[in-house]
């Protein structure tokens, strides 16, 4: 390594961190002004505008910073500051080039953080790490799909290969991808929604038939309730809040559930308008619950009782032509113990029974959720209970009312539709075979815990990364970083540079990849790519800018000839579907239910919606064929005496584990990540004062009757307004706390929002790299 240049080990960890007060509106000017700053330091002027005035626009290509959708009149500029954190982040013209991991050994970037890694740049040429190597070397893409190509033609078993995918991939790159994994032999596809919005799904799934939103735009538009639970709007998906800016000027009242008093459910200033340049903006939300941290599940239950006391309210004909088990639900709710209730939700009874009347009031209620209500270990049960509230005035299956899930990445909905599921249902693969010609296993493969089990014990030896951070968003960093250097080897398909790429296998490869923003030249010419939002509409999107390096393969193309090396004898013709993405998109029209006409039905600018029998014709595809009402035991989060339950969060400044900077500017907090966001009473109470340093020490049972303890090192305390008994920090620095086991029933999703710590005085007196 040269002497001077400095590495992220040398970057000094929250030296400079403040902390003032948290903002009171959202958006505006100053958002504007600072995605402009960031966008430009990231590509130069002329760059930065050329490439800002195409997102989501008909012929531009669509963010990849969140799942919110287009409205159906896209404005000129229709982006927020985070996408244009997003795009700057992607279309930055920054490199990494041979020469970084020839100065920095893996040991060095293992030391260096996050923030550091993700600002070197682009990735631009294929690495290598061989066997006892310590350092990255450049590799040719034919040396480094045959490596691969190798590794997996030599399993014993092809459940040895794990294919995780993160949500961004397209769904041409999923669709080949899938197919590929499972023409190999296994359904080993955990994905990032194993985290995100997998208990969504699973109740879902069981309660109406299908796992996803009922809602549009224009349903929010016209609702007359809009419920938000455990979501973070201003940060996670700012364009929501234009959308609820006019939901609120049509008369809509909106309610927000959450622990934190997040600013932009407060007020919001949207610059694309006038008034939101020179007003005070649009206060969103009409009332605030503050729960405690999983305390929805008792609130929705005790809604539900409440309701049932107004039988004028309820929309009997819908109850009795299109449920099941109403009854049981009916029996279940009769009575409710409020002294339990109010000390698993934190709030009074007059609260909720405020939050009733207001659902009573309600001729068309829209219920919308995020990671606060799916990362608990009773999430499911708790989505269950919003579709038991809606199914009792008939809320799902008519305009300005259903469920609405807020997706994360924004193709993270498109990529399930494609095939990437660990447990595929019978249909979808039986339609896969008769298309290909071959026999698609069907034993279920391992989702995202799972998989990290099974590098632990050895039984799988084979990971492969179709973008994503795997290492750094899965709990148990210390545990999965071990897990995940018992690998044979490990590979990612990744445009930047992140912590995965520094945790190996015994060898290793970084394939660059191409970003959404650039142009996709195949033997065909430049090709387009499908992607579906959070409400199911599929659109197209495409690149235009120059790749960051000519050495980049699509992810695509890198699927397609890593299959032709792996499966010789399978006679399914890659190339062709390499050089015109519309053969995939053939495909898929055939194998995938609601995709008829795929080819003409992407030229209409905003595309097409996915059909939904539950949205469209209240027609229920589960088990007793109509929509279910369930009964659900309560869970309260067992918390000890001196102990908090800890929820991970997302900062202002970060996308997941790309961290953009060190500012989480709504909360007030400056220049460092690590904090702890505690009640002032609470930290009176266990003799801590705002400043003062402390480490985080998450309990669990272990397996012999003791506890486990996992400790994350120095952090500042902040004292803030959260609900009692209930503290937040940032991940992925926190992830180091979640128990592998820790997750949600039916799920298996990482209980990332409820860990329970005690805050202990700082061992250490400088903040760790992570
Ligand atoms: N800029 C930016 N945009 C993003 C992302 C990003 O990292 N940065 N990530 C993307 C992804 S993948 C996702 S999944 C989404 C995530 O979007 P969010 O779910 O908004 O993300 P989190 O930061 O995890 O915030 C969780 C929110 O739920 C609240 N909460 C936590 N626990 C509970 C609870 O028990 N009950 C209730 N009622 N509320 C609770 C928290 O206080 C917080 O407001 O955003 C997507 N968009
Ligand atoms: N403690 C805690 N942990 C969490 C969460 C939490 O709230 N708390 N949230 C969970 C959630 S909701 C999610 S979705 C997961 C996220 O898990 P992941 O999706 O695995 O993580 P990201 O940080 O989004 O991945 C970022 C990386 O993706 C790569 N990338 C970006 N764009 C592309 C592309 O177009 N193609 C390819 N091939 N690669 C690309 C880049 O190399 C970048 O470094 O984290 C989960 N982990
Ligand atoms: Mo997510």
């Amino acid at each position: 390594m040269r002497s001077d240049e400095p590495t992220g080990r040398d970057i000094p960890v929250d030296d400079d961190l403040s902390v003032g007060a948290p903002t009171s509106y959202a958006a505006g000017v100053p958002a504007v002004a600072r995605a402009l700053r960031i966008s430009v330091d990231q590509m130069g002027p002329t760059r930065a505008t050329r490439t800002l005035l195409r997102v989501n626009q008909p012929d531009g290509f669509d963010c990849p910073g969140c799942a919110w959708p287009d409205p159906a009149q896209t404005r000129r500029a229709e982006f927020c500051e985070n996408g244009a954190k997003a795009v700057a982040e992607e279309a930055t013209t920054r490199r990494v080039t041979p020469e970084l991991f020839a100065r920095h050994s893996i040991d060095d970037l293992h030391e260096s953080t996050d923030h550091w890694l993700g600002s070197q740049g682009r990735l631009t040429t294929p690495m290598y790490k061989a066997a006892g190597a310590d350092h990255y070397e450049p590799v040719s893409w034919d040396r480094a799909l045959d490596v691969l190509a190798t590794h997996l033609r030599g399993l014993d078993d092809p459940d040895e290969a794990v294919f995780y995918t993160s949500g961004r991939t397209s769904n041409e790159a999923a669709f080949v991808y899938q197919l590929f994994a499972r023409a190999f032999g296994t359904n080993n596809l955990p994905d990032c929604s194993n985290m995100c919005h997998e208990s969504s799904g699973s109740a879902l799934i069981e309660t109406i038939g299908v796992g996803k939103g009922t809602v549009s735009i224009e349903d929010l538009e016209q609702a007359e309730l809009i419920v938000i639970a455990g979501q973070n709007p201003a940060t996670n998906h700012p364009r929501m809040l234009s959308t609820l800016a006019t939901a609120k000027e049509r008369g809509a009242v909106v309610v927000a559930i959450n622990p934190l008093p997040e600013v932009g459910l407060k007020a919001f200033r949207d610059p694309q308008t006038v008034r939101g340049v020179v007003g005070g903006g649009v206060p969103i939300a009409d009332d605030f619950l503050q729960v405690r941290l999983g305390g929805d599940q008792a609130l929705f239950q005790a809604v539900g009782h409440l309701l049932l006391q107004r039988p004028d309210v309820l929309d009997r004909d819908f109850v009795e032509r299109h449920t099941s088990g109403f009854d049981a639900y009916v029996q279940a709710r009769a009575t409710v113990d409020w002294p339990l209730t109010e000390r698993a939700t934190g709030l009074s009874r007059s609260q909720i029974e405020r939050l009733a009347d207001r659902f009573a009031a309600s001729g068309a209620t829209v219920v919308c959720w995020a990671m606060g209500l799916t990362q608990h270990r009773h999430s499911v049960p708790t989505i269950r209970e919003i579709v038991n509230l809606l199914l009792l005035q008939g809320n799902i299956g008519r305009p300005g009312a259903g469920v609405c899930p807020v997706r994360g990445h924004s193709n993270v909905q498109g990529d399930r539709t494609m095939g990437i599921y660990e447990k595929p249902a019978e249909p979808f693969l039986a339609a896969l075979d008769a298309e290909f010609g071959i026999t698609a296993p069907r034993a279920h493969g391992y989702d995202v815990v799972e998989s990290i089990r099974a590098f632990r014990d050895r039984r799988a030896r084979v990971f492969v990364g179709m973008g994503g951070n795997f290492v750094r968003a899965t709990p148990d960093s210390a545990v999965t970083e071990e897990a995940l250097r018992q690998a044979d080897l490990t590979v990612q398909i990744s445009t930047k540079l992140n912590g995965s790429h520094a945790v190996t296998g015994r060898e290793a490869l970084i394939l660059p990849t191409l970003g959404r923003t650039e142009r996709d030249e195949q033997l065909t010419g430049s090709q387009r790519v499908t992607v579906e939002d959070s409400m199911s509409m599929v659109h197209a999107s495409q690149g235009r800018l120059r790749p960051a390096s000519a050495d980049l393969l699509s992810e695509v193309a890198i699927v397609c000839e890593l299959a032709r090396r792996v499966l010789p004898d399978v006679a399914i013709d890659w190339a062709a579907m390499r050089a015109d993405y519309r053969t995939i998109r053939a495909h898929v029209a055939r194998v995938v239910p609601g995709f008829e006409s795929y080819e003409s039905r992407i030229d209409r600018p905003g595309g097409f919606r996915l059909p939904s029998g539950a949205r469209d014709t209240r027609t229920f595809a589960t088990s007793t064929q109509r929509a279910r009402f369930t009964v659900n035991p309560l869970h309260v989060i067992d918390c000890p005496p001196g102990h908090l339950i800890l929820q991970t969060v997302r900062s202002h400044d970060q996308y997941n584990t790309t961290i953009y900077g060190l500012d989480d500017h709504y909360r007030g907090v400056h220049q460092g990540r690590r904090v702890v966001f505690v009640s002032p009473e609470d930290l009176t109470e266990l003799g801590y004062a705002d400043g003062d340093h402390v480490d985080l020490v998450s309990v669990w049972p272990s397996p012999d009757g003791g506890t486990q303890e996992r400790r994350a090192p120095r952090f500042r305390v902040v004292s803030y307004a959260t609900a009692r008994g209930c503290a937040a920090a940032y991940f992925p620095e926190t992830n180091v706390l979640v128990p592998l086991d820790a997750t949600a029933e039916t799920s298996n999703t990482p209980t990332s929002k409820s860990v329970v710590i005690r805050l202990e005085p700082a061992t250490a007196d400088r903040a760790p790299v992570r």
